[in-house]
């Protein structure tokens, strides 16, 4: 009896183990397939989705730049831009009709109010995989966002545009007044940019005013103007804008009456020298190639959201270029290069607020 109950366990147990074996045998490979590089199965088709016109949107010519960079020193890549134009109303029924024959591997975007209109079309198309930089979203497995962080951007160029502003520079005045000229609102715009920017310009002087307009669109120039006009004479002398192709009424009103501007995300120096004195930069180019990389090794962590900004190396000033080197008086460059030197070292302290 002792002998037959022992040879059945064993024999059970040696079952037991012989399946497992034979499950793992048959799984490990299964698993291996699902996780080769996307590279390896041929050509990786990327669609680039613009909500918007590339020429004249920083943000939009630095994706499609580096993922033009990207395929051509990568094989095996393909990407197709999609301008969606600036009918907001219609981009997720265009992307709705990029995405249904199934033909991209990924989507790749860049605009804040995209993931909810990316998740709607990710429920209707549940094995497409989007990832979408400018912008914050977590929780979606076909879905990775990268967040740059604005509002430390917007701390050191208000702190920038505090210091033009109270300088005995050619066009500052005496009035403590800044401006912002913005297309429209939005979240990332009213939450971060905005707050950052004043909070930046009162850390030079508490008494520094925020004069903040709207122009309703991101194309018309002339509208950025007349409003620029405005608020030269209501005593703003230095100014920031996140307008896209209107940003050119801007430029056009400090060049005709006499004012500063300073920019965010890409190198603007050159749009006025001499009164464009700061730009900064977000390595969104650098960050597009380090996606399509990733992507093509099969490493995006879709699902989850990064936010990245000074101290990841995402945002940055552009301190070499002849427009700050040349135009900006020595005491405001120490002083900016202190100021970057010690948030680079986490010395600043400030708090973001929630989007
Ligand atoms: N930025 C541009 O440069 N050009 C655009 O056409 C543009 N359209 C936008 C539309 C919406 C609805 C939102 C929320 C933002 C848009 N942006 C545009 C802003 C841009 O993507 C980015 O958020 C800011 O430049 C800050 O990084």
């Amino acid at each position: 009896m002792q002998s037959w109950r022992f040879w059945w366990t064993s024999t059970n147990k040696a079952v037991l183990f012989l399946t497992v074996c034979i499950l793992l045998l048959l799984l490990l490979p299964a698993c291996r397939r699902h996780r080769a590089p996307v590279a390896d199965r041929g050509t990786v088709s990327v669609l680039i989705f613009i909500p918007g016109m590339v020429a004249g949107s920083p943000t939009y010519e630095m994706m499609v730049e580096g993922a033009m960079e990207f395929a051509s020193t990568h094989g095996g890549i393909e990407i197709r831009v999609y301008e969606a134009g600036f009918n907001q109303a219609m981009w997720e029924e265009q992307l709705m009709g990029m995405v249904a024959g199934g033909e991209f591997d990924l989507v790749l975007s860049s605009n804040p109010a995209l993931p909810e209109i990316v998740a709607s079309v990710a429920r209707v198309f549940p094995s497409q995989k989007f990832v979408i930089t400018d912008a914050y979203y977590s929780g979606n497995p076909q879905i990775m966002t990268y967040l740059f962080n604005q509002f430390e951007q917007a701390l050191f160029l208000g702190y920038l545009a505090g210091l033009v502003s109270t300088s005995d520079m050619p066009h500052s005045n005496s009035a403590r007044r800044i401006g912002f000229i913005a297309a429209q609102e939005f979240p990332l715009l009213s939450r971060h940019m905005v707050p950052g920017f004043i909070e930046g310009a009162r850390r030079v002087d508490p008494e520094m005013e925020l004069d903040f307009r709207l122009i309703g669109n991101w194309f018309d120039a002339g509208a950025a103007s007349e409003l620029a006009m405005g608020m030269i004479n209501a005593g703003v002398d230095v100014f920031t804008s996140i307008a896209g192709g209107a940003t050119q009424g801007l430029i056009h009103a400090i060049r005709d009456r006499g004012a500063y501007a300073v920019f965010f995300n890409t190198n603007e120096y050159h749009q006025a020298p001499g009164l464009v004195v700061g730009s900064g930069i977000i390595r969104q180019r650098e960050l597009t190639k380090e996606i399509l990389a990733n992507f093509l090794e099969g490493n995006i962590q879709f699902g989850t959201a990064r936010t990245i900004g000074v101290r990841e190396g995402y945002i940055d000033f552009i301190f070499d270029d002849p427009g700050f080197r040349n135009h900006v008086p020595a005491d405001i460059q120490e002083r900016l290069a202190a100021f970057m030197d010690d948030f680079r070292a986490g010395r600043i302290e400030f708090t973001v607020p929630p989007l």
